[in-house]
């Protein structure tokens, strides 16, 4: 894969996080995708959250597919561990890794091609183990490293580059990880930071599978009239339908803050496992970030009605993640004694009669 050094000149006016990191810290090389690709501006709401959480880059794990997108996480944190792995293997990928070392964080970036043709039955396995994950899925409803084909996300009736009409039905990744018992699912879109890098704090403090799909228009192969997955169609679709901010667990408000400035019945804040809080504002009337059946009919209501929704749509707290669910030693593999991982040839023999 080709990459190019940045230049180590720093602005020291940069401020540290907790780690004595700056932002710069949680860079990687320079990108070489298109100039204005929205898979960049992921690159740096992913970057940001990182270094907001204070999470030592090399406690992280980057994993991909095969794609444009796919190539982003050589762009941030470029002291985390990280495998491109083959196209649609990611989530088995990061399975085996979180499987055997539970106290790195991880990350799996992928495309709508990558995500839901080739690796769908990848995803969907994932998605059903809780596996303890952020997973972005970068789509512009093209495969953009293949030069522009329709992909599964390519909504019926919108239009390629070269003039071709797509016939067939889409694929929505937010109804699908909400059918397959999804514990956080959320939609954004790479031009609104504000509230991407929110979004993915949460979904980084989340215990469980946390599905962000964000609309990233491809600007060299689907950015054109007739594409609804462009800037300017998603700025016109794209509706925010709750706001949510993370909390720390720390936090102390500042003296004088006013945190009801919200009608009730418009404001709620749900505590994940580590004490932090996401606090969900600006809700519609009626709407329940908790009520998977709700979200699912409101998601596919307005999906109807030509409208994009974007937030935090749905979160489970308490959903058992793949460890809990399979009772899995808390200790990495790499750091059990020998003579754990392999109690010898008697204890085999043992197990193998137990089940004759
Ligand atoms: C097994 C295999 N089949 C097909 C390909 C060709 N291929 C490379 S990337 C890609 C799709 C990329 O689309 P997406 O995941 O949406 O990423 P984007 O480039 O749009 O970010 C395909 C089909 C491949 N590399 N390997
Ligand atoms: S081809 Fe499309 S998806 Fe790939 S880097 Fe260029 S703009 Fe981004």
């Amino acid at each position: 894969m080709s990459y190019i050094k940045k230049p180590s000149a720093r602005n020291p006016s940069l401020k540290p996080n907790a780690l004595g990191l700056t932002v710069r810290d949680y860079e990687g090389v320079m990108s070489t995708l298109c100039a204005g690709c929205g898979h960049d501006s992921i690159t740096a709401a992913i970057t940001r959250a990182f270094y907001e959480l204070d999470v030592p880059p090399h406690m992280v794990a980057k994993l991909s597919g095969i794609g444009c997108s796919s190539k982003t996480p050589t762009y941030f944190l470029s002291g985390a561990h990280g495998f491109n792995s083959a196209h649609g293997r990611m989530p088995a990928i990061l399975t085996g890794a979180s499987a055997a070392n539970r106290d790195l964080t991880y990350i799996g970036v992928s495309g709508d091609g990558d995500s839901l043709s080739i690796g769908l039955g990848q995803m969907a396995h994932a998605i059903r183990r809780n596996v303890d994950a952020l997973y972005v899925l970068e789509n512009n409803g093209v495969y953009g490293l293949t030069k522009g084909q329709f992909s599964a996300s390519a909504d019926p009736g919108s239009k390629s580059k070269y003039g071709e009409t797509n016939p067939q039905q889409a694929m929505d990744p937010v109804l699908l990880a909400l059918s397959l018992g999804a514990t956080f699912v959320a939609r954004s879109f790479s031009g609104d930071k504000s509230q991407l890098v929110p979004i993915l704090k949460a979904a980084l403090a989340h215990r469980g599978f946390a599905l962000v799909d964000v609309i990233s228009p491809c600007v060299t192969f689907n950015d054109h009239e007739g594409s609804t997955k462009s800037y300017r169609y998603t700025r016109q679709h794209d509706q925010e339908v709750v706001e949510a901010d993370w909390i720390p667990p720390d936090f102390v408000p500042p003296a004088g803050e006013i945190t009801a400035d919200y009608a009730a019945g418009t404001s709620a804040d749900v505590t994940l496992h580590d004490g932090s809080v996401v606090r969900f504002t600006k809700i519609p009337e009626g709407y329940d970030p908790g009520d998977r059946d709700a979200v699912v009919s409101y998601v596919r209501r307005k999906r109807t009605a030509g409208v994009v929704p974007t937030g935090l749509l749905f979160l489970d707290p308490g959903g058992s993640e793949m460890h809990a669910a399979n009772r899995t030693v808390a200790t990495p593999l790499a750091q059990l004694p020998y003579e754990s991982l392999c109690p010898g040839a008697a204890a085999l023999d043992a197990l193998q009669r137990s089940y004759r």
